[in-house]
């Protein structure tokens, strides 16, 4: 008994203290978190907004330079107009260019202000112009591409001035004015009590730090029409984004029409996740998505998933399956990697070849992504020879190919990263060593369809949580050890299995979007995650002024009054 009973206590004495060192664990854990920072709960004070017009160096992306101007800055009034100025003769042939980018900057300012902003291509300098200048002194960056897109805007009480080496220069400058007007600026219709539209004085010299700035939408899962999809255009505008990847098919659904293969729509199209109708773009639908996103300099990457993800196309075209049987239909689940085109066999490369040669002549930009992941029941050696089968078909119709990082052992030359998990992101490395280049979409950081924190309801969390800090705390050129120079650019995909309007869609991008086109656009020195969240918080009152949702995260110091 004695026994038992010292036996028992000792056995309670045990328990006791690993019920202690449980709730320190516990507690220790909590604190961490807490100091973490970017973890669930951490709430930031509201930002304190200062009064009088909002300098550059308060936007997003953070412009390259600013340089605080001196006097009251320049304000629009009724005698305020857009003048376009007659460049150097080499510049004359993008006058209509020009023009027409004045043209969209004078709708923009004129709805919510109700000034008359005519254009005019002469007379005095006051007001905003519009000027394109080949010798505009860029820096010393090293890309074309992204030379094109530098800008300089100066603003003093006699105007503002915005200089471009190429017309989407201009553009860019563009979205830098709009953001340093008041935020109902925004607002889609006039502004009563209108505040006074004035520019800071000062100068921004601006440029990207990446070509390639993207955000994908998976119009497959859940389809969205053409007017949805300018909606997501605008806001990629806004954040100086440049490339527009549409995933156009997956297991739930074809969304092209492509004529020499109509079962591709009139079966493939007409469902989507969950059962409800779907859709899909007839060729002058999606070439008025190309034109809308041409206008505000988004060139759109068309993507067709191949050769997995592919149910839609082989309930369509059940000959194109290895088995050539015919499958249930429609499929309205989210399971992923249960489908793919029978790799090998002279019909299916004439399916790719027919379905690329129409999307080479839809699409004006210089990409097709064909997609190829999660192929799981075919083996590493007829993928590999199937991608680079495809990616001959691309090169002839005179595009280049992008694919899911999991194509670089098919020889695709540029490369979106997503998932290194089972030795892809070694296969990454080796490509990019051949010269491949990559865009930068890790799943972990950039993937738009992953939950804000575990609680949050809608959308996944295989790759993690992804809060606003979380988004923003990656560098794109070190996340992966890949060779200097590999890195084109960022993209944020935004897959759509559990999100199907464009409020949710919304809910998404706002405020993590921003988060990416920082990374994409502004200087790796000046990433800073306290300024950035304070800078991020005055874009809020902007969305409520243009009726956008948007998550109110904690980590933001979101202003009071907005
Ligand atoms: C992985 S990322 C996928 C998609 C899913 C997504 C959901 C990639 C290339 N494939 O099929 O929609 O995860 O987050």
């Amino acid at each position: 008994m004695p026994i038992r009973t010292a036996g028992t206590s000792a056995r309670a004495r045990w328990v006791l203290l690993l019920v202690a060192v449980l709730l320190l664990a516990a507690v220790g854990f909590g604190v961490q978190r807490a100091v973490g920072g970017g973890e669930v709960g951490e709430t930031a004070a509201p930002v304190a907004v200062p009064s009088g017009p909002r300098t550059a160096d308060r936007i997003v992306p953070l412009p390259l330079s600013v340089t605080p101007g001196t006097g009251p800055g320049y304000r629009l009034t009724d005698r305020t107009v857009i003048r376009t100025v007659p460049g150097a003769e080499a510049v004359e042939r993008q006058a209509g260019e020009v023009r027409r980018i004045a043209g969209q900057l004078a709708e923009a300012l004129r709805r919510p202000t109700g000034l008359p902003l005519p254009l005019d291509e002469s007379g005095p300098a006051d007001g905003i112009s519009l000027l394109l200048d080949p010798a505009l002194p860029v820096g010393s960056g090293t890309d074309a591409d992204t030379a094109a897109e530098a800008y300089r805007l100066t603003a003093d009480a006699t105007g503002v001035r915005i200089t471009a080496r190429a017309p989407e220069g201009l553009y860019r400058g563009t979205q830098t004015l709009r953001q340093l007007l008041p935020p109902r600026i925004e607002s889609p219709a006039p502004v009563a009590d209108a505040p006074e539209w004035t520019v800071a004085p000062g100068t921004v010299e601006d440029r990207p730090r990446y070509a390639y700035r993207g955000a994908m939408l998976d119009v497959a899962r859940h389809f969205f029409t053409p007017a949805e999809v300018k909606g997501f255009i605008d806001r990629l505008a806004l954040y100086k984004l440049n490339r527009l990847h549409l995933h156009l098919s997956d297991d739930q659904g074809w969304r092209i029409e492509v004529p020499s293969r109509p079962a591709l729509t009139t079966v493939g199209a007409v469902s989507e996740v969950g059962g409800t109708p779907g859709g899909f773009y007839t060729a002058a639908d999606y070439q008025e998505i190309v034109r809308y996103a041409q206008e505000r300099y988004l060139t759109v990457v068309p993507e067709i998933d191949l050769p997995g993800h592919s149910n839609a196309a082989l309930a369509a075209y059940p000959e194109l399956d290895c088995t050539g049987s015919a499958r249930p239909w429609p499929y309205t689940g989210i399971e992923v990697g249960f489908s793919t085109l029978c790799p090998t066999g002279d019909a299916v490369f004439a399916f790719t070849g027919d379905v690329i040669t129409e999307l080479a002549r839809l699409t004006p930009g210089r990409y097709l992504h064909i997609g190829g992941d999660e192929v799981k029941t075919v083996s590493p050696a007829e993928y590999a020879a199937f991608v680079r089968r495809v990616d001959e078909q691309v090169r002839a119709a005179g595009k280049a190919t992008v694919g899911w990082n999991q194509t670089a052992p098919g020889g695709v030359g540029v490369l979106q990263f997503w998932d290194g998990r089972g030795g892809h992101e070694a296969e990454l490395r080796e490509a990019a060593g051949r010269g491949a280049k990559v865009i930068m979409s890790p799943a972990g950081r950039s993937y738009l369809d992953m939950k804000y924190d575990p609680s949050y309801p809608l959308v996944l969390v295989w790759a993690g949580t992804v809060d606003v800090r979380t988004a923003y705390s990656w560098d794109p050129d070190t996340q992966v050890d890949l060779p200097a120079g590999a890195v084109l650019g960022v993209e944020a995909p935004l897959w759509t299995e559990t999100l199907a309007t464009p409020r949710e869609l919304d809910l998404m991008l706002l405020p993590r979007l921003p988060a990416l086109a920082e990374l994409g656009w502004s200087s790796k020195q000046s990433h800073d995650w306290e300024r950035f969240r304070r800078r991020l918080a005055e874009e809020g009152p902007r969305w409520e002024a243009a009726g956008y949702a948007y998550e109110k995260r904690s980590e933001v110091p979101w202003p009071t009054q907005g």
